[in-house]
């Protein structure tokens, strides 16, 4: 590398570029509007690490201000756009708009009325919610197994109980989510070893790690908030061991305004103490090194084991029996680097263990998540503060999505508390996730498709199959706030319908979220800026709750109750375990 190279070469994530765009953004006209929408009391819309609520839009659950990140200013720019003019749709047709980038369609700003693109037709019309609603009708009064949902982790809570409580209502158990393109190694793993899919540390847990083994996660990018975690772990002199094939370079070091003195002086922060490159695919097989290296250098807590865990004894001898070669080989590290890293953890008290898509996105993704939390188990790092398995998860309300029974897998107290609900047993069994989903659709077995967000098209990992799939389904319905390919590629055969919805911050009454740590927050009601005659929006909750009134009226329950989402947090804080608080909200607010 020549000299200019060098001198270009970036040496920390974040610093001067997130000050400069913040800059940019909340100078602009927009400003003003941008600068209330960030403070205002809901959740944060970008990823699920979580941060405003009810103590305000920059403030997180263990009180400490200036917790919103470059993600989360450009996640409510985007929000913030302009509503699609009326004759949008009228001047575009069809091959216009599919010859969009995703990133065009998203700059078209926010959908604000709903349109219908009917077979054979070259342009998404104009229709009212009328006209929806009867759509909706002959759609939903199809055979339940031909039904189904897609949902992405943004919505609310309330949102969420009620596509599966609507679903659930009509037979169905088709509630793909994606979730299952995302974290579903990490539910299935730690099911299998924890009996809990979800993380066991808190924000104010990983506040006193001593150590965090961070695997397959690009932080800086993703959660940038986590790094404000990562520096401070650093500075009480804790250490941060970074598992990743790619140097990332905010992972080596990262200038974060949160903490702006340190940023100029020092140009950043410190962040892998050790960073290990394995093999892309080989994680399973690193991590029985750190196994095998931690049972050589009696670093396993055997008392904890015995009294703690079943069949430790195979998973000891497993480690023990695979040669350091095959270890070695498959992940291309040391035997001395492998042993150098057990070393260090082995040997700290409070260790948590992090990751993201770079472990839960290939073939023998449980078994990543389950060598890592056998890890875990071995050094005695579950079950106490500052301590245990934390994958880190990916949209702002995706582990609430899960938490409300959007799932095909679910836990049986919730199907019976809800049979109770509804007076009726539930059909949990079989059921599509979003990959089966694809395939059933393929097949001609999907009459009718309920997309509560996301790009269902996009998402999937073969385009051409997606498209194919998708076209065989008589009405899909998109519900979104602004539109991406999927609106334009993911074509119905019959119908295909969007549905303009309210932001988070925007919606006319109280909802809830959870982040991937946890916490619930309670999001403030709120506007949106988005008015005039052309416009006609509703909320998801409004739209969700029309629907099943037209379709199922006052069978098996009131339906038109749920309008308030007050009663559906009752309706969760009865039927959904570990959720009871939820009821009181609304009198606590906290
Ligand atoms: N603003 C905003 N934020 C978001 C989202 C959003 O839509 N908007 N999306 C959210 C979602 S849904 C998700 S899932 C997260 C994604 O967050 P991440 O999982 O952090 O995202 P990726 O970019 O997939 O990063 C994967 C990392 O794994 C590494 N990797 C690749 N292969 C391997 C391997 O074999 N082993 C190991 N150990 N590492 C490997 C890669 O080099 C990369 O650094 O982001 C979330 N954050
Ligand atoms: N090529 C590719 N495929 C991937 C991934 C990838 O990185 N690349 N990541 C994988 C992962 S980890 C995941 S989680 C999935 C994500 O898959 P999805 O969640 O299906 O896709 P997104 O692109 O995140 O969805 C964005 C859309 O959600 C809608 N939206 C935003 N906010 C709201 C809201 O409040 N309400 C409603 N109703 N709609 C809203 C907007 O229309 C926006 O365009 O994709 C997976 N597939
Ligand atoms: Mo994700």
């Amino acid at each position: 590398m020549n000299e200019r190279e060098t001198s270009n070469k970036i040496e920390a994530g974040g610093g001067f570029p997130v000050l400069q765009y913040w800059a940019e953004k909340t100078l602009s006209p927009q400003g003003v509007k941008l600068w209330q929408t960030l403070n205002h009391k809901s959740a944060c819309l970008a990823c699920a690490w979580g941060t405003g609520g009810q103590k305000g839009g920059f403030v997180n659950e263990a009180g400490e201000s200036l917790q919103r990140c470059l993600k989360s200013v450009e996640a409510v720019t985007s929000e913030l756009m302009p509503g699609i003019k009326t004759d949008f749709f009228h001047t575009y047709h069809l091959a216009q708009l599919q010859s969009l980038t995703s990133l065009e369609c998203d700059r078209l700003g926010r959908f604000s009325y709903p349109v219908l693109l009917k077979a054979g037709e070259s342009h998404y019309q104009r229709i009212s919610w009328e006209e929806v609603y009867r759509l909706a009708e002959q759609a939903f009064h199809q055979p339940s197994e031909t039904i189904a949902s897609y949902s992405s982790g943004r919505s609310s809570n309330e949102a969420a109980y009620l596509l599966q409580l609507f679903f659930r209502a009509l037979g169905s158990n088709n509630l793909a989510d994606c979730s299952d393109l995302c974290h579903a190694a990490s539910t299935v793993g730690l099911k299998q070893v924890f009996g809990s899919g979800t993380s066991m540390v808190s924000l104010e847990s990983l506040k006193q790690a001593d150590c965090v083994v961070l695997i397959g996660s690009n932080a800086p990018a993703n959660h940038p908030r986590l790094m404000n975690e990562l520096i401070q772990i650093r500075d009480r002199g804790g250490k941060i061991i970074i598992i990743n094939p790619q140097i990332e370079v905010g992972l080596v070091k990262f200038s974060s305004p949160a903490f702006p003195i340190k940023s100029l002086l020092r140009g950043g922060s410190d962040i892998s103490t050790l960073y290990l490159q394995p093999i892309p695919g080989s994680d399973t097989a690193l991590f029985v090194g750190l196994q095998k290296s931690l049972i050589e250098q009696n670093l396993v807590r055997w008392d904890y084991l015995k009294s703690h865990t079943e069949n430790w004894q195979s998973v000891i001898d497993y480690a023990r029996q695979t040669p350091w070669e095959t270890i070695t080989k498959t992940c291309g590290l040391s035997r001395e680097e492998i042993e150098a890293t057990a070393a260090l953890f082995g040997n700290l008290e409070r260790v948590v263990f992090a990751w993201a898509m770079g472990v839960t996105q290939q073939e023998n993704g449980v078994d990543n998540i389950i060598s890592i939390a056998n890890t875990a188990l071995m050094t005695g790092n579950a079950g106490k503060i500052g301590a245990g398995t934390m994958p880190i998860r990916g949209h702002s309300n995706v582990q609430g999505f899960g938490s409300m029974g959007v799932t095909v897998r679910l836990r049986q107290e919730i199907a019976e508390a809800l049979a109770q609900l509804l007076g009726k047993p539930l059909n949990i069994t079989g059921g599509y996730d979003t990959r089966a989903l694809i395939e059933a659709a393929e097949r001609g077995k999907i009459n009718t498709l309920f997309c509560l967000g996301g790009n269902l098209y996009g998402a999937n990992p073969d385009l051409n199959q997606a498209k194919k799939a998708l076209a065989q389904i008589d009405t899909i319905f998109y519900v979104a706030t602004k539109p991406n390919l999927g609106h334009f590629q993911g074509l119905a055969r019959q119908n295909t319908v969007i549905l303009p919805v309210f932001a988070r911050f925007e919606n006319p009454h109280p909802t809830t979220t959870e982040s991937g740590n946890n916490f619930v927050r309670f999001n403030e009601r709120g506007s949106s800026h988005l008015q005039g005659s052309h416009v006609d929006i509703i909320s998801e909750v409004e739209l969700l709750t029309n629907i099943a009134v037209k379709v199922l009226g006052t069978n098996p329950i009131d339906w038109s109750r749920l309008h308030d989402t007050a009663y559906i947090r009752q309706l969760i804080a009865k039927t959904i375990p570990g959720y009871q608080k939820i009821g009181q909200l609304d009198q606590t607010q906290t």
